[in-house]
């Protein structure tokens, strides 16, 4: 095995792995006991793979270097945070933006605005004070699973059905499911409303 891509870096990105789980499950703590409910189902945080890594620099035509590893590309600390409901998407990514010592860099909205193959979720781009980044996709629990299933596809290279039809059955499953997103939060939210009206009169 060759050096890591990352080379002597690959400490303090560990450092930033541990630092990010922990604020996470603060702010999960912090959520829970304002408001009374936990808005993540379950997060993960990692550091891409060497390979992986090395494949995404000879996808975009960068060398691979430490230079495209850790400023062009931008994910090399990964953090998914799956929520139960759409709305909890977005009251974690309004706690993200205040979290001290970090910079948003971007943010992409793939749920407001689907990417053309159906995939949803909520990209932003953050920079610890000290140059590095992390990427952190916020989604539902059926954003997650669409998502999964179709990277487990794109890997399934000898299809000899018809991969139009397999695109636009892909598309419409991401479209059902981000419906039923929507009727699940508006169940929620009956039931919130239904609690709040039982807490008035009683
Ligand atoms: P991996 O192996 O999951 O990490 P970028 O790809 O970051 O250079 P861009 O357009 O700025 O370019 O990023 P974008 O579109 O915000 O997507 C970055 C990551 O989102 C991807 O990382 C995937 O994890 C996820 N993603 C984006 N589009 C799709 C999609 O159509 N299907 C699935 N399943 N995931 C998607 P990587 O490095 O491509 O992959």
């Amino acid at each position: 095995m060759g050096n890591s891509i990352y080379g002597n870096h690959i400490n303090r990105m560990e450092e930033i792995v541990k630092n990010m789980q922990d604020r996470i499950a603060g702010l999960r703590e912090k959520i829970l006991n304002e408001q009374g409910m936990d808005p993540i189902e379950h997060y993960l945080a990692r550091i891409k793979s060497d390979e992986s890594m090395r494949e995404k620099c000879r996808r975009n035509g960068l060398p691979e270097t430490e230079e495209s590893a850790l400023k062009e590309i931008k994910d090399a600390i990964g953090i998914r945070i799956v929520c139960a409901f759409l709305d909890d998407v977005y009251i974690m990514r309004d706690y993200i933006i205040q979290m001290p010592d970090i910079s948003v860099i971007q943010e992409k909205d793939y749920i407001r605005k689907a990417k053309p193959n159906g995939y949803r979720s909520y990209h932003m781009i953050l920079q610890t004070f000290d140059g590095y980044y992390i990427e952190v996709q916020l989604r539902t629990i059926s954003m997650d699973t669409w998502a999964a299933l179709e990277h487990h596809m794109k890997y399934k290279k000898n299809l000899t059905c018809d991969t139009e039809l397999i695109v636009a059955e892909l598309k419409r499953c991401a479209d059902e499911l981000a419906s039923t997103d929507v009727s699940m939060q508006a169940i929620k939210n009956l039931i919130m409303e239904s609690e709040s009206d039982e807490n008035i009169t009683s």
